[in-house]
Parts: structure tokens; C-alpha cells; sequence
């Protein structure tokens, strides 16, 4: 297995996973739109991709972070039947309502999407893959006991842990356009995992939290940092700020890995995010963390116009691969 994975990216992917995140309400179908538009790009035939299959998280690995009582609510639902309108107060306190309404077998989707970042991380921490790709993971409002901006699970935390079992020291890197409140409260008491959001930061906007003085508590003091951008920010702003915070911190903080949540709602024409960036801005980005030369798990997140987010990715993937891009659409 090694062997064939050396010096290889792999890409995260099962049909379960394309699945699973096609049903997201959010997100009807952007799974298949993204992975269709890698594909047809020829990007998974690359000689330095592999197609990783991922497997289900267990009950044990979503209960390292999430409360028992919402994993367990989560199991209970599974069956439940989403045509009646059964919803409950106790559903609602676990953030099981207007942003996350409950989906047809809901803890199978947890479970599926939970177990591709942590077959990723653990890809990165067994030293089998330097770089890995999980366009289905990213999740970063999900909270210890609850579901919160179309997050049911926090993937990203779960995968940040696995990781820092075998590297010392990670930045966590938030590119989409919602602050990463979900990752930013799960270590905002460590020194060994510094959080890093860029968000747009402004009355109304969700989840109204990331504000620039928000730092970080006790032993995770300074670890903790937030680039609140105004609406509509542009590619020459995010880029120069993004550039100058990232060398600043990768200089000082000495981490010995990344993970990356590459959200495509900045974008120009996002419905909810109402921003300006373009793929060559957040491209730019994750240029920019690729010379850092450091074990990366890129991820996906937010991204409410399909074919634009598709782009994003498939660029990204591009950019990752070092490989360019054919100049004709794909007729697919
Ligand atoms: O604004 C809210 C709720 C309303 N409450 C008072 C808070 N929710 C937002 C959630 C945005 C989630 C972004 C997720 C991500 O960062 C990562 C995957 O991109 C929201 C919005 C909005 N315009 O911000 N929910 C909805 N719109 C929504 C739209 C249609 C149906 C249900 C919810
Ligand atoms: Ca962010
Ligand atoms: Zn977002």
C-alpha cells in the first residue's frame, strides 16, 4: 500500500461519499458536479494522483469530539421518516432544525463523511501520502453537541486530532468566507494547533463570531487568529493580507503540518458569501501554502454556486497536481 502511495496525492473518494453529500439540502448534487468536473479534466489520471477509497468513522472516532448524547441522537434519527413534520424541542437544541434539518439516514451520512477526513488524516499521519484532497470534508461550524451552518459533524476537528497524535505542532488555514467557529472553539485552548480564519465580518452576517481580538484562552493564548474582511472583498485585499498573516505565522509558529479548508463562497457570484474573489486569488493562496513544503490536507467547505465552486476545486486539484489545466471545457 505504501509503496504504491509513495509520492503520490491521493484524492478522497467513494460513490457512498458523492452520495451521501448530494442529498446536503444546502447542496443538492454539488458533490457529483465537483468530482465530475476533476474527473473530466483528466485530473485523476494523472501519474502523481491516487484514488483513495475511504472508510466509515467509527462510533468511538465521532465521539472523540462530539457529546455521546448527539452522536446518540444522531443513531436514533437515522430511520427517521423526513416526510412528517415530527420535528421536536429536543431536536432543535441540538441544532437539528432550520440550517440542519434532519436527512434521510442522517448518522450514515456522519459516519461516511466523518471516516473521508479521518482516512485522510490518518493517510498524512502514517507518512503514506505528503498531500491529500477531500473536496467532501470541511465542515467548520459543527459544534462538540450540535449541528450549526449546514454542518452535522465537524470533520475537520476530528482529523486536526488524529494528526496531532503524530505532528507536534498544525495550522489550521480557513479560506471560506464564514468564519471557522466550529474548529476555532475545539482547540481554542491549545498551543499546539494555531487556527487561522479569513471571514467576512459584518452585521448579520453568519455566524457573527471571528471578530479580530478573539485570540484564543489560557495555554491557547495568541493561537488562535481572525481576519475579519468587509463585504465584498476583492482578490488584491485577501490576497496581500493572506500572504503577509501566512508568512508571518508559518516564520514564527514552526508547524509540522497543515490542514486547509479551501471554502468556495468568497467567490464572485456566491448567492450567500456576496464577495469578490476570483479562482486566481484563492489560487494565489494555495500557492502560497504549497511552498511551505509541509504534509497538507486540503479541504472543501462552503460554495453555493455548483458550477463556479467545481471550478474552484478543479483548479485547485490542478494546481496541487502541478499540472495545467486543458484550455477546452470538458464536453461532459
Ligand atoms: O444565517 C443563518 C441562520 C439564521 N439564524 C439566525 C442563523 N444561517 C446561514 C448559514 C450559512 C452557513 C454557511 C456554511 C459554510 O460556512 C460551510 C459549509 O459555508 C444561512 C443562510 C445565509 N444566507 O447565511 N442559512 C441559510 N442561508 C438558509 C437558506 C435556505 C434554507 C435554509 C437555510
Ligand atoms: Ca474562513
Ligand atoms: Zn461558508
Amino acid at each position: 500500500m505504501s509503496e504504491i502511495l509513495k509520492n503520490k496525492i491521493a484524492y478522497i473518494y467513494s460513490d457512498d461519499l458523492v452520495t451521501h453529500c448530494d442529498k446536503l439540502p444546502a447542496m443538492k448534487n454539488r458533490a457529483s458536479i465537483v468530482h465530475d468536473l476533476v474527473r473530466n479534466y483528466n485530473l485523476l489520471s494523472q501519474e502523481n494522483i491516487v484514488v483513495v477509497k475511504p472508510r466509515d468513522a467509527t462510533e468511538d472516532e465521532l465521539k472523540s469530539f462530539h457529546s455521546s448524547d448527539y452522536i446518540d441522537l444522531l443513531k436514533s434519527l437515522n430511520s427517521f421518516d423526513t416526510s412528517l413534520d415530527n420535528i421536536e424541542d429536543n431536536h432543535l437544541e441540538f441544532g437539528l432544525g432550520y440550517d440542519n434539518v434532519i436527512i434521510e439516514n442522517v448518522f450514515d451520512f456522519a459516519s461516511c463523511l466523518v471516516g473521508s477526513s479521518v482516512s485522510a488524516a490518518r493517510l498524512l499521519a502514517a507518512k503514506k501520502c505528503k498531500t491529500v484532497i477531500n473536496w467532501f470534508g470541511g465542515w467548520h461550524h459543527a459544534q462538540r453537541d450540535s449541528a450549526a451552518g449546514f454542518c452535522y459533524v465537524n470533520d475537520i476537528v476530528i482529523a486536526i486530532q488524529i494528526m496531532s497524535k503524530f505532528f507536534d505542532k498544525i495550522i489550521y488555514v480557513d479560506l471560506d468566507i464564514h468564519h471557522g467557529d466550529g474548529v476555532q472553539n475545539a482547540f481554542e485552548y491549545s498551543s499546539k494547533i494555531l487556527t487561522l480564519s479569513f471571514h467576512k465580518y459584518s452585521q448579520g452576517f453568519f455566524p457573527n463570531t471571528g471578530n479580530i481580538d478573539d485570540i484564543g484562552q489560557s495555554q491557547g493564548k495568541y493561537y488562535t487568529m481572525n481576519i475579519p474582511l468587509k463585504d465584498g472583498v476583492c482578490d488584491k485585499t485577501y490576497v496581500d493580507i493572506f500572504n503577509e498573516v501566512f508568512s508571518m505565522v508559518i516564520e514564527n509558529f514552526k508547524a509540522e503540518a497543515l490542514v486547509v479548508q479551501c471554502g468556495g463562497d468568497g467567490l464572485i457570484e456566491d448567492p450567500l458569501g456576496q464577495c469578490n474573489l476570483t479562482l486566481k486569488g484563492l489560487g494565489e493562496c494555495i500557492n502560497k501554502i504549497l511552498k511551505s513544503d509541509l504534509p497538507t490536507l486540503f479541504l472543501g467547505g462552503g460554495g453555493y454556486n455548483f458550477p463556479n465552486t467545481a471550478r474552484l476545486w478543479a483548479y485547485l486539484t490542478s494546481l496541487i497536481l502541478k499540472t495545467d489545466l486543458s484550455n477546452d471545457i470538458p464536453d461532459t
